[in-house]
């Protein structure tokens, strides 16, 4: 019975009583030393999803992203690639949360019941972590619980969580969408930038510098640089210290830049340099520079959301093939960009909750979605449909079969399974190369409006209830009507605000046509909500 083995198993990874976790955008994040059990628990998660899907190859990836080194979490891979679907967070919050190791082995029964899982069944798993020095202990919690129901495991040691992805796909489509390992991913990636640059003549306008908040980032950057060449791919690397812990994330990184809004102190660089800057598990991407004045500049997710529905709205033109091009953001997106892609690049724009789950789901509906968090995490996501078209297209002319050529290996450049850092920074650098443009061009597609973003302490978060894509409030009842009231008396003025999905906080997000309005009516808003 694996019942026994669960419970001998697990009475090695005790669950401290008065801890409750919960399975949350992020997956299950904490600090490391509290994520033993749920690593335990995890594992039984994820041989169950596999089972329950034919034994298709599930991920585990073990990272925190950006948070500080001494945290640690876990999130599972649907085999696809995408997030796990949102029941089984469900099921990973009660698993995580069973009081004793007898409760355990039978909440583990129960849902294999409600869900007719046939545990004799293989189960697969994928295994990855960042650079995190809690990852070892964590990843044996994880593969002793595997152990114990005798689920089959690879571990892919050090990888980025969109390698993670890659590799998951990969799998499961028995190697169509690329080779199922780290190298594969490389080759994919490093091939499609080849033939976009060299095949086209086309060259980087000026060398750029990437930190790589000392993370995982790092060693995977050095490698596909390695892979691509330094003649067509001149990038400085800053921040790679990954065998120093206590450095990762710090002073450094996407976060860093893009709450800062400086430049990270280990990029030393000319005004007028485009610099770009990782995560921890690189996953999100930004951009900037300092302009000839030396004052900071941010170039965002939605400024490369923006770029990447250009490009390929003009290749998708001149191949002149009829694609459904959309843009998904959400309420803290600029208002600027929102309008620049309505109104400039004429595409429609959908606004989501915060997640990219959620972003990623709305993407879907589109011939080719452009997703973006401001914060830099996002990707394309051509479907289907559009794939075929773009792929079974006989060109009439050399022009439309050139450009038509440029969209097919496009389609290779991207990590399509989720927000990958490496693979945008890659886009960026075709697309910036393709247009010869600096980092000045881009930014003058449109100018932000000055935004504030403030975190509100509040004694309970959880009455804050939101709609329209978390525009407004619903609750507290006269809580919006206040802030409408307020909105109004400001010039192009824009205010919300909503509980944090990953922090004990309200953030109230607000926008003016100056950057003293703007401030203004962030604490103004933040006033109303404390
Ligand atoms: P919350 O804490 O729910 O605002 C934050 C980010 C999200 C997303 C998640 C997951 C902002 C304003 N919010 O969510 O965009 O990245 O973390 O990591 O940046
Ligand atoms: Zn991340």
């Amino acid at each position: 019975m694996p019942h026994e083995k669960i419970i001998e198993a697990s009475s090695k990874h005790p669950k401290p009583a008065d801890r409750k976790f919960t399975y949350g955008t992020a997956g299950f994040r904490m600090k490391a030393d509290l994520l033993d059990p749920v690593m335990f628990r995890v594992g039984l998660v994820a041989a169950l999803r596999s089972q329950k899907l034919n034994s298709a190859t599930i991920g585990v990836m073990i990272t925190a992203s950006h948070n500080v080194p001494a945290d640690n979490g876990v999130k599972l891979v649907d085999p696809m690639g995408e997030m796990l679907e949102p029941a089984w967070e469900v099921y990973s919050t009660t698993l995580s949360n069973a009081a004793t190791d007898e409760e355990l082995a039978a909440e583990y029964q129960k849902l294999a019941d409600q869900l007719k899982i046939d545990t004799t069944r293989s189960a697969k798993v994928v295994i990855g972590r960042d650079t995190r020095e809690s990852g070892p202990a964590l990843l044996k919690a994880l593969t002793d619980a595997l152990d114990a129901v005798g689920a089959e495991y690879e571990d892919h040691g050090i990888v980025t969580t969109p390698q993670l992805h890659y590799i998951v796909r990969c799998i499961n489509t028995h190697g169509l969408y690329g080779n199922p390992h780290e190298n594969g991913y490389y080759e994919k990636l490093g091939d499609a930038y080849k033939q976009l640059m060299k095949a086209h003549g086309v060259k980087q306008p000026t060398k750029f510098t990437v930190d790589c908040a000392n993370g995982v980032g790092a060693p995977a950057l050095h490698k596909l640089a390695e892979y691509i060449g330094s003649d067509i791919f001149q990038v400085e690397i800053v921040n790679d210290q990954i065998n120093e812990p206590s450095k990762l994330n710090f002073q450094c990184g996407a976060d860093f830049v893009k709450t800062q809004q400086r430049l990270p102190p280990a990029s030393k660089v000319e005004n007028m340099v485009r610099c770009a800057s990782l995560d921890g598990d690189a996953d999100r991407l930004i951009y900037y520079y300092n302009d000839d004045k030396g004052n900071f500049r941010l170039l965002d997710g939605d400024k490369i959301a923006t770029l990447a529905a250009s490009f390929i709205g003009g290749l998708a033109k001149d191949a002149n093939i009829d694609l459904n091009i959309g843009v998904v953001q959400t309420a803290y997106a600029n208002g600027s960009s929102t309008d620049y892609i309505k109104k400039i690049l004429g595409l429609p724009v959908i606004c989501t909750p915060t997640g990219v789950k959620h972003l990623h789901h709305a993407a879907l509906a589109f011939d080719v979605g452009v997703y973006f968090e401001a914060n830099g995490h996002g990707t394309v996501l051509f479907s289907n449909n559009a794939i075929e078209k773009i792929q079974e297209l006989e060109p009439e002319s050399p022009g439309q079969a050139e450009s038509l050529k440029k969209l097919r290996i496009f389609i290779d450049l991207i990590n399509q399974t989720v927000g990958d850092a490496l693979s945008d920074l890659l886009m960026v650098e075709v697309i910036l190369a393709h247009k010869h443009w600096g980092p000045k061009e881009w930014d003058n597609n449109y100018t932000d409006l000055p935004n504030r973003l403030v975190r509100v302490e509040v004694t309970d978060r959880t009455v804050f209830k939101t709609t329209d894509a978390e525009r407004r409030l619903i609750e507290p009842a006269t809580v919006q009507k206040k802030i409408d009231e307020l909105v109004l008396k400001y010039s192009k003025g824009r205010a919300f605000a909503r509980a944090s999905g990953t922090e004990d906080a309200v953030r109230v997000y607000a926008e003016a046509a100056t950057r003293g309005e703007a401030e203004e009516l962030a604490r103004l808003v933040a006033e109303i909500v404390a």
